[in-house]
C-alpha cells in the first residue's frame, strides 16, 4: 500500500481526497499555489509544497513543479481529482515514467477515451449500444453532406478532440449544413488544434445518465448504478441524483452491463463514468467515457455506501476489486453551490466570506473547503461546495435539501443557493420530469426585497 500520496489539485476535492488518506493510514501532501495559502486543504495534509503563483497555468497545471514535489517529498503516488491533470495523458505518462503511480488511467487510455471518435469506434467494437452516425472522421464537407443525407436530419456535428459541449453543432437541414461544418472546424482548430469532426443522429431532448465503474488491474470491472446529470447550464452540472427519475430496473440492468462491457473490452483500470444519451423511449447510447472521478461522485457514495477514493486508492496499489455490481439502497441528490451571482448571468463573485454557516443535520452532506473569512480567489472555477442530501425517497431527500439550503447563510460574496432554491420548487423538476433542455425553459423569479 502507498505510504504518501501527493494530491494534485486543490479546493473541495484536494481535501475530500485528504480525508480518505487519513482514513486509510496514508500520508499526504498538498499542492498549492500563493493565492491558496490559507486553503483548508494545506492545513490537513501531513506536508505542503508551494509550486508556484496564482495563475493555473504556472501552478496546478505546471507538471515539472508537480513532480518535484512529489520527488522532493517522496510521495509514492499521486492523486489528480478531477480537471487540472486528471485526463492529461503527458502527466500521466510523466508519473509512470518517473515511477510514480498516477491514481487514474493510464496514458494510452487516457488518450484512446480522449479522442472521442476513437472512443466511439471502441465502444462499438465493444457492443455497446451507439448513436447511428458517420464511420469515424469526416473526410471533406462532400463526405459530411452525404453522411448527413444517409443519417437523415437532424444531425449533431461533433469534434473529435472535444467533449462537454466544445466543438458540437446541431443541424436540421441540409441548407445550414455548410455553414456549420466549417464553424464547428474553425473552433475544434483553434480550441484545440484538432479540427476532426465526426457525425451522429441528433437525440431530441435527450436525458444525460451516467454509470459509475470501476476497473481493477486483472481487467475485470463493476458498476455502481446510475447518476442523472440531466439539469446543466451551458454544459455545466447544476445538480445531480441518484436513482434518475427515469431509470427502471431493466434500463439499469441494461445500461450497467453496457457500462461493463465498455470498461472490461478496454481493460480501464481505475474509477471511471460512462456517460449515455438517453432518448424519451428509454433507448441509450455511449455519449463519452470520463477517466477520472467526478465531481458528483458523492451521491453514488451516498447510497451504495462506499468511499469512492478509497477504491481508486486500493485499485492503483493492485487490489482485486469484489465483481459484485452496487445498487441504490437510498436516495441522493446534490447541489453545486457556485459563487456566482444567478441575477446577473451566472457571473462569478469572487471575494471574502465575512460570514458563513453551513448546513447540517441527518442525511445532510457538505463537501467544501471554505470557512468564515476565507477568500475565494478570481484564479479558479467557482464551485465553493457540494451539498448533498440523502434520504428513503426522493422526496424526502428533496425536502431536507429546501431545508438545507434555507440554512445556509453565505455573506460576502453571491452564491447559486437562490438558484438552487427555485430549482427545488419546480413542478416538472418536483415530478422528475426532466431532459437536457431543462434548464433553456427555467426562469429564475426576482430575489426578494431583504
Ligand atoms: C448529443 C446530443 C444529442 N444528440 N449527441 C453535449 C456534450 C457532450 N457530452 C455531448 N452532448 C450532446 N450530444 C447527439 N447525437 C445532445 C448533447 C447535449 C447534452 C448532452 C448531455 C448533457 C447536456 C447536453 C446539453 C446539450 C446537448
Amino acid at each position: 500500500m502507498f505510504k504518501k500520496i501527493l494530491i494534485a489539485n486543490r479546493g473541495e476535492i484536494a481535501l475530500r481526497v485528504i480525508r480518505t488518506c487519513k482514513e486509510m493510514g496514508i500520508k499526504t501532501v498538498a499542492v498549492y499555489s500563493t493565492a491558496d495559502k490559507e486553503s483548508l486543504h494545506v492545513r490537513f495534509a501531513d506536508e505542503a509544497v508551494c509550486i508556484g503563483p496564482a495563475p493555473s497555468s504556472e501552478s496546478y497545471l505546471k507538471i515539472p513543479h508537480i513532480i518535484a514535489a512529489a520527488e522532493i517529498t517522496n510521495a509514492d503516488a499521486i492523486h489528480p481529482g478531477y480537471g487540472f491533470l486528471s485526463e492529461n495523458a503527458n502527466f500521466s505518462k510523466i508519473c509512470k515514467e518517473h515511477d510514480i503511480k498516477f491514481i487514474g488511467a493510464s496514458h494510452e487510455m487516457i488518450e484512446k477515451m480522449g479522442d472521442k471518435a476513437t472512443a466511439k469506434a471502441t465502444m462499438k467494437a465493444a457492443g455497446v449500444p451507439c448513436v447511428p452516425g458517420s464511420e469515424g472522421i469526416l473526410k471533406d464537407y462532400p463526405d459530411c453532406l452525404k453522411t448527413a443525407k444517409k443519417i437523415g436530419f437532424p444531425i449533431m456535428l461533433k469534434a473529435t478532440a472535444g467533449g462537454g459541449g466544445k466543438g458540437m453543432r446541431a443541424v436540421w437541414s441540409e441548407d445550414k449544413l455548410e455553414a456549420a461544418w466549417e464553424s464547428a472546424r474553425q473552433e475544434a482548430k483553434a480550441g484545440f488544434g484538432n479540427d476532426g469532426m465526426y457525425m451522429e443522429k441528433l437525440i431530441e431532448e435527450p436525458r444525460h445518465i451516467e454509470i459509475q465503474i470501476v476497473g481493477d488491474q486483472t481487467g475485470k470491472a463493476c458498476h455502481l448504478s446510475e447518476r442523472d446529470c440531466s439539469v446543466q447550464r451551458r454544459h455545466q452540472k447544476l445538480t445531480e441524483e441518484t436513482p434518475s427519475p427515469f431509470m427502471t430496473d431493466e434500463l439499469r440492468e441494461k445500461m450497467g452491463t453496457a457500462a461493463i462491457k465498455a470498461a472490461e473490452y478496454i481493460k480501464y483500470e481505475g474509477a471511471g463514468t460512462v456517460e449515455f444519451l438517453v432518448d424519451k423511449h428509454r433507448n441509450f447510447y455511449f455519449m463519452e467515457m470520463n477517466t477520472r472521478i467526478q465531481v458528483e461522485h458523492p451521491i453514488t457514495e451516498m447510497v451504495v455506501d462506499h468511499d469512492l477514493i478509497r477504491e481508486q486508492i486500493l485499485v492503483a496499489a493492485g487490489v482485486p476489486i469484489s465483481g459484485k455490481n452496487y445498487y441504490p439502497k437510498l436516495h441522493s441528490i446534490e447541489c453545486r453551490i457556485n459563487a456566482e451571482d444567478p441575477y446577473n448571468n451566472f457571473r462569478p463573485s469572487p471575494g471574502k466570506i465575512v460570514n458563513l454557516h453551513t448546513p447540517g443535520g441527518h442525511g445532510v452532506r457538505l463537501d467544501t473547503h471554505v470557512y468564515s473569512g476565507y477568500v475565494i480567489p478570481p484564479n479558479y472555477d467557482s464551485m465553493v461546495a457540494k451539498l448533498i442530501t440523502t434520504a428513503q425517497t426522493r422526496q424526502e431527500a428533496i425536502n431536507k435539501m429546501k431545508r438545507a439550503l434555507d440554512e445556509f447563510v453565505v455573506e460576502g460574496v453571491k452564491t447559486t443557493i437562490p438558484f438552487h432554491r427555485q430549482l427545488m420548487d419546480h413542478p416538472d423538476y418536483l415530478a422528475g420530469n426532466y431532459t437536457t433542455k431543462f434548464m433553456e425553459d427555467f426562469v429564475l423569479q426576482p430575489e426578494e426585497e431583504e
